[in-house]
């Protein structure tokens, strides 16, 4: 018998930027992404979303797609600049028109949709008067979520505020790979808090206009391994635990900060400053559940050396280098790893060993697996793709899965990454995720790769395949 629950939704996953092309169709505003994606040496082979798979003009085909597959849950994000081109005020609504066909498409199909409010592509206006370092973008933030409540609430039960908090933040503000490519941990800090911000009174706005459904927050799920029993190791990958783990699901599941954490970043940059009200306002809008995405772990070492940050945005295995913070940590390769050749490690067993961490923490706080997929260069087979290593990888994450939930873990959903082939933020076309190839040298046409048939089968089955 299957441990999954009755009601577990099999699902699967994309977001706006990465599918849905159009970037300029029927009166979009751009977003930092459109600007980002433009500037030449910033992504892979300088890839954009531009086009992407052109989602936007083939939904249907691609709804059809997630039926015959008998996809029970499709989670999308949509894109702030389509419906509020300025990021306030005006309302697109050919923009609005394009999500609400694309619900109606989903839900003629029983599939439940589930919305993401925020998967990094800001207005580019937003950005132009401080992005999330402004206050004021919590609040045009607000505007937004309220737009779609109103526009979508009486037809989608499940919504996430925003997505990968370490991804945009740490990226954005940090290393500076992301838009908009700032080198600073205390601008990152105060950021980060804005954006606890505007989750909180888009929480608040939820429950204010009495949304029937859950909203909740989506998080990287990233353990932490010391490479050796070290004690400094160990102290190092506490502390990246503590940095990468807590200071991101704390605010949005318990409402406040770490304490310790953040007695030491105020003692040294000042930040995050709050501002009156806000100590209250995280307290009383915590999540109704928590998504996790989960990838891989990390090994972790003590780090006195340098500050470096080198990613494998190629393919090439071995290509990544190191990744680290001088006095903190450092992420190095664990040498009985299995990596993909992006160089991230291979371990279902996090899947379990995370979901348990984020009970021990916060409690029985719903969970959904809103991402876990492999990246690879798909073999074509006499026209076929032939994507063995990725159904390897999703069926050993399954298992992960059904340990957690044996265990007592209240797992309410499954979200592969990626439903179809898309643009990957920074490694281009080339690192697919997909269950649907898209030809991109013939007119984007779609097509069936063997994991679309397994995964209908594990659906059919209820997770037993
Ligand atoms: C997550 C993002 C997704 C997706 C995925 C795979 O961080 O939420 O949008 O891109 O990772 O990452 P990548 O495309 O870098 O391989």
């Amino acid at each position: 018998m299957s441990v999954f629950p009755k009601h577990f939704l099999w699902g699967a996953a994309t977001a706006a930027y990465q599918v849905e092309g159009a970037h300029d169709a029927d009166g979009k505003g751009p977003s930092i992404w459109d600007r980002f994606s433009h500037i030449p040496g910033m992504t892979y082979q300088n890839t954009n979303g531009d086009v992407a798979v052109d989602h936007y003009h083939r939904f249907r085909e691609d709804v059809a797609l997630m039926a015959e597959m008998g996809l029970q849950s499709y989670r999308f994000s949509i894109s702030w600049p389509r419906l509020l081109p300025n990021g306030r005020g005006n309302v697109n609504e050919a923009g609005v028109k394009f999500y609400s066909d694309l619900i109606d498409a989903l839900l003629a199909h029983n599939i439940v949709p589930m919305i993401t409010l925020y998967h990094w592509d800001l207005p580019q206006a937003l950005q132009d008067e401080g992005g999330w370092e402004a206050r004021s973008t919590a609040d045009a933030f607000e505007e937004y979520a309220r737009l779609c409540y109103a526009r979508f609430g009486s037809r989608v039960k499940l919504w996430a505020t925003f997505n990968e908090t370490i991804v945009f933040i740490g990226h954005g503000y940090i290393t500076g790979s992301h838009p908009p490519s700032v080198k600073d941990p205390a601008r990152a800090i105060q950021a980060c808090h804005h954006v606890f911000i505007a989750h909180a009174l888009a929480v608040k706005a939820f429950r204010e206009m009495a949304i029937d459904g859950d909203i909740g927050f989506v998080n990287v799920l990233q353990p932490h391994t010391p490479l050796t029993d070290k004690k400094e190791d160990r102290a190092a990958a506490a502390l990246a635990d503590a940095i990468h783990t807590h200071w991101l699901y704390d605010p949005v599941l318990l409402g406040t900060y770490p304490a310790e954490l953040l007695a030491q970043t105020q003692a040294l940059w000042g930040v995050p400053r709050f501002a009156p009200g806000d100590d209250a306002l995280l307290r009383q809008n915590r999540c109704d559940f928590i998504g996790l995405n989960y990838y891989r772990r990390e090994t972790v070492v003590a780090n006195e050396e340098a500050t470096r940050q080198q990613s494998n945005n190629s393919g090439e295995p071995g290509s990544g280098g190191e990744f680290g913070f001088k006095g903190l940590f450092k992420f190095v390769r664990n040498p009985d790893g299995v990596y993909t050749d992006w160089d991230w490690e291979i371990w279902p067993q996090g899947l379990t060993d995370g979901i348990m961490m984020i009970k021990e923490r916060y409690g029985d706080i719903p969970v959904y697996i809103t991402e876990n997929g492999l990246g690879a260069k798909d073999p074509i087979i006499n026209g076929d793709i032939i994507d063995d290593p990725r159904i390897e990888y999703l069926r050993m994450h399954i298992n992960a899965l059904e340990k957690a939930i044996d265990l007592g873990a209240d797992v309410r959903g499954y979200y592969p990454w990626s439903f179809i082939d898309l643009l990957s933020w920074l490694n281009g076309y080339k690192k697919q995720y997909g269950f649907v190839y898209v030809d991109h040298s013939q007119d984007l046409v779609r097509k069936r790769k063997k994991s679309f048939f397994w995964y209908q089968n594990v659906i059919a089955s209820h997770g037993e395949e």
